[in-house]
């Protein structure tokens, strides 16, 4: 006869920390996981898939981590990462702490060993103090003791990545806590969604003021916006306010086409210009950073006030004083400049200086892209490509490389917003087939990667995850044979440091891997590849062969490059 406990324990019901996980994601709206499988995490993609949801398996936990990142970014929801202890976890880390430099909401979701050996140092398999290692790397880093904490962990989690500004969380899971059981109804009642993840912030009505009266002031006011401003998608008011103010403004790279580039008042291609003319500068989810010069030095030019749009406080006077902080999100401050600011006198006569400068500049560069060359250049393959690509609006650019990626961006228009994710705030190589993947997974649209040669390289097996999935994918891979150049003299007999195999063939590494494959050599080539890969829908690689002599050190960031002036003859 079995006492009280011995029947309890017999007839409940239980559940354990796989279920409990796959619950709390499942709850909290998730469907896609990106990752790479393995002790103590295997049944986690293995029953992800059996309920129905889309595990998308890599080669390379950093490349899953890039895709979760950038799956984040474009839904304004957490990428979720799920990777093996130790160096998956280290792997992972890298596109973990890439997605807190960004701002892209991710949570890495890692294995990890048993806390009594790894706090003894006694020598587990894949042993690592993980969730210490993650701490500087994140906004927060959380290990999950108790089965019953599952839920509160995951909300944890989800609430950390997506409020104030957006980042990286690193949750660690102890191997025995996934087969560890709980009673199922008190596991159920322990998971619940958050209300209100990432609040509206309002901004203050003497900030609001304060920024009203510095822009109803200027002369030459300029709105920037930043890949913040894209990813707060409140496109029709950041529109509003531009078309309401008459206003010129200029996009960071990955904020192109969150108003279209065609746009009669945007300033990209007068660039210079704007930065250094304007008086006073609207950042909106933007930072002074070094991608802006620190807001200094002679790319600003005159002296100007700043007001900026930025969720976090302390993102306010990081490198100069800014004159009217909006400490807020996106949305709520656009709106209320908008209402402080109705039937303001629009700056015409600057607006119409920007778009002659801007129209000249266009016209310029249009010549460049028509002119032929015995072998493609970065200007005509790229105008090839911008062609094609015109006539899908809402297919999205990956871009990586150096002069792959600066020529790219001056290049190729963006019409619609997210439509572009590029190496972000870091300029980190390698994010080229792991965006790829999430770009095509999160949108249902055709993807176009354009990546340097050395670029393709850090995530290239990759491309089996595309191919293996059947995504709509097309890589055009600049080969010039070389980071930034091919044409480098190899000195001492030894192949130079900065050049890679010039026989490579791009077009059969994609035929190998169950991909299409195209070796192009003139513009038209290249536009009608381009064309039949779009129409096609099928993964494929475009080998472009490109001028090994036409790229410049460090592509448009050459001033950060460091040279020794010690030796050289
Ligand atoms: O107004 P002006 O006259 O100034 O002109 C501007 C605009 O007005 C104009 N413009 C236009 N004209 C006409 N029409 C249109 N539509 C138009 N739009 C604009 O164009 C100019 C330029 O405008 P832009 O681009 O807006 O302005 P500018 O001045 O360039 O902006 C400044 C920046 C800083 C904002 C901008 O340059 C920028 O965003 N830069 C990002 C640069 C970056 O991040 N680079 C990547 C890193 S480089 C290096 O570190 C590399 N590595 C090392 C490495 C890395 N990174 N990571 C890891 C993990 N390991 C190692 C490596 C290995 S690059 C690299 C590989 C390189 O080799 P690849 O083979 O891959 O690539 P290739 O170089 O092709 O060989
Ligand atoms: P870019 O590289 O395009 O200049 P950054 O990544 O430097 O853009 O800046 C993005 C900024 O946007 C960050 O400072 C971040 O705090 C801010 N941000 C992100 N989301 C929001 C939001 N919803 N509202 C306000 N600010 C935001
Ligand atoms: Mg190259």
């Amino acid at each position: 006869m079995k006492n009280d406990i011995q029947a309890t324990a017999a007839d409940v019901e239980l559940t354990d920390g796989f279920h409990l996980l796959m619950d709390a994601l499942e709850m909290n709206g998730i469907k896609n996981i990106y990752g790479l499988l393995g002790i103590p995490v295997t049944e986690v993609g293995r029953m992800w898939q059996a309920r129905g949801n889309n595990f998308y398996s890599f080669r390379n936990e950093q490349n899953a981590g890039y895709a979760a990142s950038v799956a984040g970014y474009l839904t304004k929801k957490p990428g979720i990462c799920v990777t093996v202890s130790a160096p998956g976890f280290l792997n992972g880390l890298t596109a973990l702490a890439n997605a807190t430099t960004n701002c892209f909401p991710m949570i890495l979701i890692s294995g990890s060993s048993e806390r009594e050996i790894v706090d003894l140092q006694q020598g587990d398999y894949e042993e690592m103090d993980q969730l210490n290692i993650a701490r500087p790397h994140c906004k927060a880093s959380f290990r999950i003791n108790r089965v019953e904490d599952i839920g509160v962990a995951v909300v944890r989690a989800i609430r950390t990545a997506l409020s104030g500004r957006p980042g990286g969380v690193y949750l660690d899971i102890p191997a025995r806590l996934f087969s560890t059981t709980m009673p199922a109804e008190e596991g159920k009642n322990s998971l619940w969604v958050p209300v209100d993840p990432a609040p509206a912030q309002i901004p203050g009505p003497d900030a609001v003021k304060r920024a009203v009266d510095l822009i109803k002031g200027a002369k030459k006011p300029l709105i920037l916006l930043g890949k913040g401003a894209a990813y707060a998608q409140c496109d029709d008011d950041i529109k509003a306010l531009v078309e309401e103010t008459g206003i010129p403004f200029t996009p960071m790279s990955m904020a192109k086409g969150l108003i279209s580039d065609t746009h009669p008042q945007c300033g990209a291609a007068a660039r210079s210009m704007v930065l250094q003319e304007s008086d006073v500068v609207v950042l909106i989810g933007a930072r002074l950073n070094w991608l802006l010069s620190h807001g200094k030095g002679k790319t600003w030019g005159n002296p100007k006030k700043f007001i900026q749009i930025d969720i976090q406080a302390n993102e306010i006077d990081s490198n100069v004083q800014i004159h009217a902080p909006l400490v807020g999100d996106v949305q709520s401050c656009v709106n209320a400049l908008r209402a402080g600011l109705k039937g303001m006198a629009k700056p015409t006569e600057w607006m119409n200086a920007v778009a002659e400068k801007a129209s000249g500049t266009r016209a310029k560069l249009a010549s460049k892209l028509s002119t032929a060359t015995p072998v493609m250049n970065y200007h005509n393959s790229l105008g090839a490509i911008r062609d094609v690509l015109k006539n899908y609006p809402d297919s999205i650019l990956v871009n990586e490389g150096a002069n792959a990626l600066d020529n790219a961006r001056m290049v190729i228009d963006q019409y619609q917003p997210r439509k572009r994710v590029d190496t972000g705030t870091w300029g980190v190589m390698g994010v080229g087939m792991g965006s790829a993947v999430a770009a095509a997974v999160e949108s249902g649209k055709p993807v176009v990667a354009v990546c340097g040669d050395s670029a393709f390289g850090f995530s290239g097996m990759e491309y089996e995850t595309l191919t293996r999935y059947n995504l709509p994918v097309t890589v055009v891979i600049m080969n010039n044979g070389g980071i930034y150049r091919g044409d480098e003299a190899s000195p001492n007999h030894q192949f130079s440091c900065m050049l890679f195999n010039p026989n490579t063939r791009y077009d059969l590494f994609s035929k190998s891997l169950g991909g299409e494959g195209v070796r192009v050599t003139t513009p038209e080539e290249l536009a009608k590849a381009l064309e039949d890969s779009i129409k096609s829908g099928k993964t494929t690689i475009i080998d472009a062969i490109i001028d090994p002599a036409a790229g410049v050190e460090s592509g448009r960031i050459g001033n950060l490059n460091i040279v020794s002036t010690i030796g050289k003859k």
